[in-house]
């Protein structure tokens, strides 16, 4: 095999290895590449005890005459092929087991001394190399991404100072204030017991009761009622530690605090029928869009800030700031954005690196600690538990686990131990004084010297005890297009309950936060219509609930991906123009074809290299993988498109979810025919927008004259088409009632 041949069929990290690989500016990268296997074009197939093999295709048998006889037990090479595959799989995690994950990179740009001693959140000079992993909680590993859940976010911070983990979610909050009822409420959102059904799916009886039946969680559904739970892309989704942890700082005062991370390309969702759709057609569309994003270098960036409360504060709120069922409103406790992460690389090996990372709240580093949030102390004795049973006892010596700093300690022995430790004692202390605790002044992790007295009793604070406000809070901070989208939430979860007693409960506990919330989710699902609040809604609003909240200042369509429909006959200036104008905006073109072999443009002889080779076929690709959709023009092209029910069905599909259409020339009519397009609205020149549809008919690039002209001319045009494209959906479509087409 030669060396380009091997560099590409081998993997990044191989790849490194046939050309020199080297060290990078990452201790982590460097560390794991020391436990890459080298593949290089004199590597052989060998046994997992090193043999080289001639054949790992016929197991060793007898033969005779050309005649095929019995196997032998004999052949180690063929018993270890079958016995090495049959224990290829470890218990998926019980919780968020479909996922997937990336490196990064954390950097600081603003200390905070006055508040902790970490290193990680006090040097600036500092990059801090991260894994994250993404992932949905109830569905099993191989089910699809863009279900209607919670999304795990976890960080692993590989610090100086040893791991820190942040386990957490996209929704700032939980369903529960107890670690006590984890498998309670787990257990009601997984498949039912009697029939394992249904898959990655809150939509059933059993979910729907337990969250009637448990109060504490009316805050929490409501946000994965919200457009929260159908997130556009990991990039575009914002993360919460959700628990209250402590920072502590070098005069050893300690402060509340909660841990945000904000996307900087804002915070989208998909709609619910494009995320149904995308369900089957696409399972793994959240974790392409990752990879694929990264792959192009448009590495995902998140914000990363904190909410701080002082110790002597804790009691000044009218909800308890260690209940993981509350937020801290942000009008009250703004976020401070103190530093920055960013994911620039994809792991080399999904096993190794995305299924054996673990995570652990229990997880921290001098300088954090935790509080006594009931949820968070059941959740450090949880994570190492799983990871035991998932990974073995040794699961942090795998190398995506491996923290950066020197491990040693008297730990010893257990299944699957690598390292191998010198000396002759095993145990502290010992008389040669051999691996002793560290103390303060060595970095040593002090715990802060808390002092608790009480009652033993299985109780909480009164406060616990408020479901309501804050669930109000939420409702009433939402804008009406996302009230709307959670009143069809709860339409289509509850119409997925067959048992009128889930339903009809439900609504009551509905009129309980929003009076004709309640009454459009009943109308819908049938059962009585309430028609008093439960309690009076307190009318409070506070910011950093509603999406809209976190539109990027400057408006960006960057790493959007953005299909351009073609048909042989099509406009060459009007495709290239656009074409390039998508890319100087950071944007993804993708040119979408009758078939993906070769397309010509007017004008020019059906010769190859004439023309384009399309990135997929109409029927290949789906509307529902695309942000936006441009249709270029070009006589033939328009009427083969307009002859063809995908072609339409696309254009139909794409207004139907709201997104930014652009169309040239004829397109314009291809257009129209698709979509019932109202009025035209907006005017300017030869320009026109209506419900985020631009298009610009006076186009003919028959001479390079005419291009150049278009150029001009499609300024406005492209303008328009990418602001529409930038305010992610056009709401006013759905507003107005134009979306019913899809
Ligand atoms: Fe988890 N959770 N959890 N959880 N969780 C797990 O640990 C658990 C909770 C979260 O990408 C498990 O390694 C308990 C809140 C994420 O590998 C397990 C309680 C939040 C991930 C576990 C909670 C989370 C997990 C399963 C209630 C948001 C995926 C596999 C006290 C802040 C991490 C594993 C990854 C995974 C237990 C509640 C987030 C069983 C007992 C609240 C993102 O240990």
């Amino acid at each position: 095999m030669s060396s380009a041949m091997a560099s590409q069929i081998l993997p990044t990290s191989a790849k490194q290895v046939l050309t020199g690989g080297g060290k990078t500016t990452d201790r982590k990268e460097d560390q794991l590449n020391d436990n890459i296997k080298e593949v290089n074009p004199e590597s052989r197939i060998t046994s997992d005890y090193g043999v080289k093999q001639t054949n790992t295709d016929d197991w060793l048998r007898i033969t005779r005459d050309d005649q095929i006889g019995p196997m032998l037990l004999e052949d180690p090479f063929g018993r270890e092929k079958i016995h090495r595959f049959d224990h290829e799989r470890i218990p998926e995690r019980v919780v968020h087991a479909r996922g997937t994950g990336v490196f990064g990179t954390f950097k600081l740009h603003t200390p905070i001394p006055e508040y902790t001693k970490a290193g990680i959140l006090t040097d600036t000079s500092r990059e801090t190399p991260m894994f994250v992993r993404f992932s949905t909680v109830l569905g099993s590993r191989g089910s699809a991404d863009t279900v209607r859940d919670v999304r795990g976010f976890a960080l692993k911070f590989y610090t100086d100072e040893g791991n820190w983990d942040i386990v957490g979610n996209n929704i700032p909050v939980f369903f529960i204030q107890d670690a006590m009822k984890f498998p309670d409420v787990i257990h009601a959102g997984k498949p039912e017991p009697h029939n394992e059904v249904p898959q990655a799916q809150s939509a059933h009886n059993n979910f729907w009761d337990f969250q009637y039946m448990h109060p504490e969680a009316t805050h929490m559904f409501h946000w994965t009622m919200s457009d929260r739970a159908i997130p556009r892309s990991y990039r575009m989704m914002q993360g919460f530690g959700v628990n209250t942890f402590t920072l502590q700082n070098d005069k050893g005062e300690r402060f509340f605090v909660k841990f945000h991370y904000t996307p900087t390309l804002g915070v989208h969702s998909l709609v619910w029928d494009e995320a149904l759709k995308l369900a089957g057609q696409d399972p793994d569309f959240h974790r392409k869009d990752l990879m694929e994003a990264i792959d192009h270098g448009m590495f995902p960036k998140y914000k990363f800030g904190i909410q701080v409360i002082p110790e002597s504060g804790e009691h000044d709120f009218d909800f308890d700031i260690l209940d993981a069922t509350k937020v801290w409103p942000e009008d009250l406790i703004p976020v401070r954005y103190i530093g920055e992460f960013e994911l620039n690389r994809n792991v080399d090996e999904f096993f190794t690196e995305t299924e054996q990372v673990a995570f652990c709240t229990s997880h921290i580093v001098p300088g954090i600690g935790f509080s006594d949030d009931p949820l968070l102390q059941g959740r450090n004795f949880s994570y190492q538990d799983t990871q035991i049973t998932r990974l073995g006892v040794n699961w942090e010596e795998l190398p995506i686990n491996r923290p950066v700093c020197p491990v040693l300690n008297h730990n010893r022995d257990g299944a699957m131990k690598h390292t191998i430790t010198k000396g002759t004692v095993n145990y502290w202390p010992n008389r040669h004084q051999a691996v002793p605790p560290a103390t303060k002044e060595e970095g040593g992790y002090v715990e802060y010297a808390a002092k608790v007295a009480g009652l033993k009793q299985r109780t909480k604070s009164a406060k616990f005890r408020d479901h309501h406000s804050q669930a109000q809070l939420f409702v009433n901070s939402l804008t009406q297009v996302e009230r709307n989208h959670m009143i069809n939430a709860f339409g289509f979860e509850l119409d997925h309950c067959d048992d009128p007693i889930v339903y009809e409960r439900l609504t009551q506990r509905l009129a309980e936060v929003d009076l004709s919330l309640a009454q459009s989710v009943a109308q819908m699902v049938g059962g009585p219509v309430p028609e008093k609040e439960g309690r009076p809604n307190h009318g409070r609003k506070t910011k950093g609930i509603s999406q809209f909240d976190f539109v990027p200042e400057k408006p960006t369509i960057a790493t959007r991906r953005i299909a351009i429909l073609i048909a042989d006959g099509y406009d060459a200036a009007s495709f290239n123009t656009v074409k390039a104008a998508i890319k100087a905006a950071g944007a993804l073109p993708f040119v979408i074809g009758p078939r993906r072999s070769e397309i010509y443009p007017a004008g020019w002889d059906k010769k190859p290299g004439n023309g384009v080779v399309p990135d997929h076929h109409l029927e290949g690709q789906r509307s529902t993988m695309f942000d936006a959709l441009y249709v270029c023009g070009g006589v033939d092209a328009s009427a083969a498109l307009a002859k063809s029910g995908r072609a339409m069905h696309w254009i139909r599909e794409a207004f139907g979810h709201l997104k930014a259409i652009a169309a040239t020339s004829e397109a314009v009519d291809v257009v129209e025919k698709a979509i019932a397009l109202p009025q035209v609205s907006v005017s300017q020149g030869d320009v026109h927008e209506s419900y985020g549809v631009v298009t610009l008919r006076h186009v003919r690039a028959s001479s390079l004259k005419e291009a150049v002209d278009f150029a001009k001319d499609s300024k406005g045009f492209l303008e328009q088409f990418f602001y529409g494209l930038s305010q992610h959906r056009c709401w006013a479509r759905e507003m107005d009632g134009l979306n019913t087409q899809v």
